[in-house]
């Protein structure tokens, strides 16, 4: 059994994948990315007249985001620094880089008394061949957990016609560094900030300090066939240092809700198989049947 553990735990650790981050190319196949036209479920959403405010390294995909503790696999990823300083370690508290980009007037607005800088926004219009849209999306940052509570507000909005509707579930609380995080709105919070709070959890390979779970952004009450603008913003509050991101999943941009990619990942049911077969293996070399 000792040998069956151990093979298994190498299995594991030899199938686990860090986080991939990829360059960002054009804004075009970026947000084309939200969009998947090969799913089974026409995603009945069409996008036009894309841009982008920002510096090209805070734009950027992600793959293996499930084996890094993330709520999704693959998707796009808009920051306040430079992406390609993302990675599977978590070797600092403070990763930053200050783009010397500006602030966003409508962020500004979603946190009175605060300033942006540093801030990405993706925006394009949008027509629905229902009455809604959604896409899937999880807020990191650096300023996580030791920032909390400070002026450090970084957030993330996302405006149709200049209105935010990125809202916590069950309430009317935005997603900014104040108000989810370890003492608040705590149960979609993942604390992975071992430089700060030893209880913070070890399993994350990801060097962001804390994460929301993966959210499903809802746009209801929209009129069939109408253009929106949607405009995806993130920005640093207080200063330009300790980045932020927010992670938008692959093909989940839809009229009607597609499920996170949270599930049980592969890997785990070729653990299971490969363990039955070592057990049906090792039961009949036990119980070889003799004939004569
Ligand atoms: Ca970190
Ligand atoms: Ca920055
Ligand atoms: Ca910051």
């Amino acid at each position: 059994m000792k040998i069956l553990i151990s093979l298994m735990l190498l299995l594991h650790v030899s199938l686990k994948a860090d986080i991939i981050i990829s360059e960002f190319d054009n804004v075009n196949n970026l947000v084309n990315t939200l969009i998947d036209e090969e799913a089974y479920i026409n995603p009945g959403v069409t996008i036009s007249n894309i841009t982008y405010n920002g510096d090209d390294r805070a734009l950027g995909y992600f793959d293996n985001g499930l084996d890094a503790g993330l709520g999704m696999d693959s998707g796009i990823i808009i920051s306040t620094g430079d992406v390609q300083t993302i990675s599977a370690i978590n070797s600092s508290g403070q990763t930053s880089t200050n783009l010397n980009s500006s602030g966003d007037n409508d962020l500004d607005n979603l946190i009175p008394g605060f300033k942006t800088y540093d801030a990405t926004s993706l925006e394009f219009d949008f027509t629905t061949q229902g009455d809604s849209a959604y896409f899937n999306y999880a807020f990191a940052s650096e300023e996580y957990t030791e920032w909390v509570g400070s002026s450090y507000n970084d957030t993330f909005g996302f405006f149709i016609n200049g209105e935010n509707y990125a809202l916590l579930p069950g309430g009317n609380d935005i997603v900014a560094i104040n108000s989810i995080n370890q003492d608040t709105n705590e149960a979609y919070f993942n604390n992975n900030d071992p430089h700060h709070d030893p209880s913070s959890n070890k399993d994350f390979d990801l060097s962001f300090d804390g994460f929301t779970n993966t959210f499903t952004a809802k746009l209801t009450g929209l009129i069939a066939g109408e253009t929106y603008n949607l405009k995806l913003a993130v920005a640093d509050a207080g200063d330009a240092l300790w980045d932020s991101a927010v992670f938008i999943e692959a093909g989940s941009f839809s009229k009607v809700p597609i499920a996170p990619a949270g599930a049980p990942e592969p890997e785990f049911y070729m653990l299971l198989i490969i363990a039955a077969a070592i057990l049906y293996k090792k039961y009949y070399s036990n119980n070889e049947l003799s004939f004569g």
